[in-house]
């Protein structure tokens, strides 16, 4: 009985190897690398929070767990993708995560210099798209591209907020509560939009 359901698994890997499908492997290769930046992005972020945590700032770790927990997300929508069109979405190694941070503002410029890359590789993904006309993948693709438009306003409004109110008295902890509102905000958007 085992042989046979083994055997059967095996015929289907074959059938699954071998089945025709319209995804490139070089394209099948960018969104396992960009499975890898959303997967670095998520382990980032959760360093981050914990980071934030560890040091009292309470409301920007929240910020960042649910930032992290996003990344994953859309780490997991690329997995499916790959998946459905024939291709094997690969489990990321992440490595190099940095831990310690020199201040809460030097967190959100790592963030704000994290986010443009991403929207770099997500622009680099799709003009690869258009170039070899696989229009399918540069349609889901668009769903990534705006959301990293709102994610580089989200993290360049965070470290703004350091030069608009100042990091002196109580202006650390006036920016670590309007950094979790710039989030809640961000969210209740994408709640309208049914992202
Ligand atoms: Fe994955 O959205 Fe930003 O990085």
């Amino acid at each position: 009985m085992l042989i046979f359901h083994l055997n059967q698994r095996m015929t289907m890997e074959t059938q699954r190897v071998t089945a025709k499908r319209s995804l490139t492997e070089a394209t099948e290769r960018l969104l396992n690398k960009q499975i890898m930046m959303e997967g670095g992005s998520s382990a980032a972020y959760l360093s981050m929070a914990s980071w934030c945590e560890m040091m009292g700032y309470e409301n920007s770790a929240q910020f960042l767990y649910m930032h992290s927990e996003e990344e994953r997300m859309h780490m997991l929508k690329l997995f499916h993708y790959i998946n459905d069109a024939g291709g094997h979405a690969l489990q990321p190694e992440i490595t190099d995560i940095k831990h310690n941070f020199g201040s809460l503002k030097e967190v959100f410029e790592d963030t704000l210099e994290h986010e443009i890359a991403v929207t770099n590789a997500i622009n680099e993904l799709v003009s690869h798209c258009y170039e070899i006309k696989d229009f399918t993948t540069m349609n889901f693709l668009n769903w990534f591209v705006e959301e990293q438009r709102e994610e580089e306003t989200l993290a360049r409004r965070a470290v703004e907020l350091f030069d608009l109110i100042g990091e002196d008295g109580v202006g650390l902890w006036t920016i670590d509560k309007e950094i979790l509102n710039l989030g809640k905000a961000a969210a209740a958007n994408d709640a309208d939009q049914g992202a």
